[in-house]
């Protein structure tokens, strides 16, 4: 196979320089699947196929590919500023993104720190909170708690808190003085729920447990997402997450939900946090802040947790923390056009609305072959399959390489299929969704 276009000339001997990341190398290599553009809920390929997007890019492309007043706008900030150092200088977009984001939060989670991606913002996120009992007087709580099957990104702190096997085995020890809750996934119980579950609200409770094990005053924060998306869309149990509020207030731990995948839109609002009425001390975000077209993370603190650190003699920098492409000029005018964007077309209402039709319409897939539970809420889902004897996650790989050829873009993390469709996503988009997957899996042994 030879790829051609404006800039590249690809043959087969090409594709050993590039390590791609998350990615079966040899397995890609021998088979590339390469796409050139997007537009709207499609992928072009090299070849010229047209996929269906079902997964927003990675859980990102909130608007939709392409959307032309987001393009823009990067065009002409590239050519108007194209970087600003963010240490002691600043540029109007920032303040300007920031103002815009925090208008979209609940309470008093009004102060913005930007980063470039979901790991950072995590690694940001956990850093303020270790720093914030620092600067109140309690040093002593350094450890930190995250879930089981959680996801907070690649950094270091994120695969510490992070519950995924895979992606902490290889990497010895971590972060330490970290502790995990029980994950809330129970196939017994809830299985084929539509929207949150009914059963496992007491799983919150396993943080008395903790608190009993290491005593509060050592704990610094609890760590988690509002719906696991990673692992393969957990939603949260109903009551599970105001519990752990009301646990981590009375000991004094900050609550930081990780909402890189579920902010903007995902669940019918801009946040899970609004969404499901509960207000933590800190959100991490990325991907959909920009719809995925410029790389741009951040964390929303409380009001309570910036202030504390707005003491000392006002010249001293405040916390010794950020990065070269903080708030980049290029990012910031993405994100402010892309907010624009969901607010001048509705978007999270749009998904609002949109979201009973694609939860009947993936319900739909019950009793298919090896589907053994279909989970939803918002414009999310999962569909998971029963693991083939002795191969788990083969199952699902299968699905994904079979869906490609059927010009359907999925997500498979193990074996559950998730997909995340932009919030743009129109009812026939959602039938050929569902009409592939259920073509695709009646093939798969
Ligand atoms: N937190 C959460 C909750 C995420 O979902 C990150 C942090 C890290 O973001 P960055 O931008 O550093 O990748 C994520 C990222 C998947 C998949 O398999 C999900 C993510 C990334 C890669 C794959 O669904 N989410």
């Amino acid at each position: 196979m030879t790829i051609l276009s404006d800039q590249v000339h690809l043959h087969p001997d090409d594709f050993g320089a590039y390590w791609m990341p998350f990615t079966a190398n040899r397995q890609f290599k021998s088979a590339p699947r390469l796409v050139a553009s997007a537009k709207g809920m499609h992928y072009t390929t090299t070849d010229g196929r047209q996929v269906l997007d079902a997964i927003a890019g990675l859980w990102c492309c909130n608007a939709g590919h392409g959307a032309k007043p987001i393009t823009e706008a990067i065009q002409k900030q590239a050519a108007t500023l194209d970087f600003s150092p963010p240490f002691q200088i600043g540029h109007p977009l920032a303040f300007e993104l920031a103002n815009r984001i925090v208008e979209l939060t609940p309470g008093t989670l009004d102060h913005v720190f930007f980063c470039n991606s979901g790991s950072e913002a995590v690694d940001t996120a956990l850093k303020i909170a270790l720093a914030y009992h620092r600067v109140k007087g309690e040093g002593g709580r350094t450890r930190l708690i995250g879930r089981e099957r959680g996801y907070h990104g690649v950094g270091f702190g994120g695969i510490s808190v992070g519950g995924m096997v895979a992606n902490r085995k290889m990497f010895g020890q971590m972060l330490t003085g970290v502790d995990h809750l029980p994950h809330t996934h129970d196939l017994a119980k809830n299985a084929f729920t539509r929207g949150l579950p009914e059963h496992g609200a007491h799983l919150a409770d396993e943080l008395e447990r903790l608190v009993a094990l290491h005593d509060a005053s050592t704990i610094a924060a609890v760590i988690v997402e509002p719906m696991a998306g990673s692992t393969g869309v957990l939603m949260p149990p109903k009551g599970y997450l105001k519990r752990l509020r009301e646990i981590t207030k009375k000991h004094g731990i900050l609550l930081i939900f990780d909402e890189v995948i579920s902010a903007f839109g995902r669940l019918g609002g801009a946040f899970a946090s609004g969404v499901w009425d509960v207000e933590p001390d800190m959100i991490t975000f990325a991907k959909g802040v920009t719809s995925g077209t410029v790389p741009m993370g951040g964390v929303v603190c409380s009001k309570a947790v910036h202030d504390a650190f707005m003491v000392g003699p006002p010249g001293a920098i405040e916390i010794f923390h950020g990065y070269t492409y903080s708030a980049h000029p290029l990012a910031c005018a993405a994100g402010i056009a892309a907010l624009q964007f969901y607010k001048d077309e509705g978007l999270f209402e749009r998904a609002a609305a949109m979201a009973p039709k694609f939860e009947d319409a993936l319900h739909s897939l019950k009793g298919v072959k090896n589907v053994i539970d279909i989970r939803n809420c918002g414009l999310v889902g999962a569909v998971e399959l029963a693991p083939r004897e002795g191969a788990p996650g083969a199952r699902g790989f299968a699905a994904f390489l079979k869906a490609w050829d059927k010009g359907l873009m999925i997500r498979t993390t193990g074996d559950i299929i998730a997909l995340s469709p932009a919030l743009i996503v129109e009812e026939s988009h959602i039938a050929q969704i569902v009409d592939a997957l259920r073509s695709v899996l009646s093939e798969l042994d």
